[in-house]
């Protein structure tokens, strides 16, 4: 049996309920939710240290982290598959992910966490939200960098940049392949997507709008019937509760 521990909003929980859609594996859904803090209480934490979503146990073995999971989900059930067969192929799509773990997943947090998250620490006083830092086991300085005001500007502003080269980098490779990595639909293309969706949902799509190959590419994506799966009623619906 397959158990996703994850969240209806969680970037990290989109790049794997897609992978399932794309792969159509049956699995039970365990929504946590975070304005509960369900990914601290103790029986999550034996689960995944780290506090975080998601997590995915598979007959009882439990693995962590998003990229770990989809590429676990790939050696597991290699039926229709979402990483190309030939090695250096792989390996380009790799360093694709790799970047994107890198680049812009950390990137969106900050227009996301200053748009959104920070207004459910609007009644906590400093010390309430210090503490609240504290309890995080992996973004303790995330957490107590941004502070109840959000950050500065000049770091949203840079994060926003570090974005729109990630989407200039897309448009190179889109001219070569007709997905981001390969000719196929990959891994990589699932890792960006919910930071492209996320820059959408806060109204920066203006940042590819001069990109036709990123617009198409961002098209096509939509009209996958898995999308509409991944992104069920919801899951885009960001407040202060969520
Ligand atoms: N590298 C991890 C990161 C997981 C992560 O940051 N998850 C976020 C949601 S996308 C989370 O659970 N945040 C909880 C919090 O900020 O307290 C992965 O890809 O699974």
């Amino acid at each position: 049996m397959l158990e996703l521990y994850n969240a209806p909003i969680s970037t990290c929980s989109q790049k794997v309920r897609m992978a399932l859609a794309e792969k159509q594996i049956d699995w039970v859904d365990h929504r946590l939710v975070f304005s509960n803090f369900d990914q601290l209480k103790p029986e999550y934490l034996k689960l995944n240290p780290n506090g975080v979503v998601p997590t995915l146990v598979h007959d009882g073995g439990v693995v962590v982290d998003s990229s770990v999971i989809n590429e676990y989900l790939e050696d597991v059930f290699p039926e229709r598959p979402l990483r190309p067969a030939n090695k250096i192929e792989l390996a380009h799509m790799r360093a694709w992910r790799q970047f994107i773990d890198e680049v812009p997943t950390p990137s969106i947090r900050y227009p996301s966490f200053n748009a959104y998250f920070v207004q459910k620490y609007a009644h906590y006083t400093d010390e309430e939200f210090r503490q609240h830092a504290m309890r995080l086991p992996v973004r303790r300085d995330f957490y107590l960098k941004m502070g109840r005001g959000g950050f500065p500007q000049a770091e949203v502003d840079a994060a926003i940049q570090r974005l729109r080269d990630t989407l200039e980098r897309m448009e190179r490779a889109l001219e070569k392949t007709q997905w981001i990595a390969n000719d196929m639909f990959t891994l990589a293309d699932i890792s960006v997507m919910p930071s492209i969706v996320r820059m959408e949902d806060l109204s920066l799509q203006g940042q590819w709008k001069d990109l036709p190959r990123v617009t198409d590419w961002y098209r096509r994506l939509q009209a996958r019937p898995t999308f509409a799966i991944t992104y069920y009623p919801g899951t885009r619906d960001l407040g202060p509760t969520c």
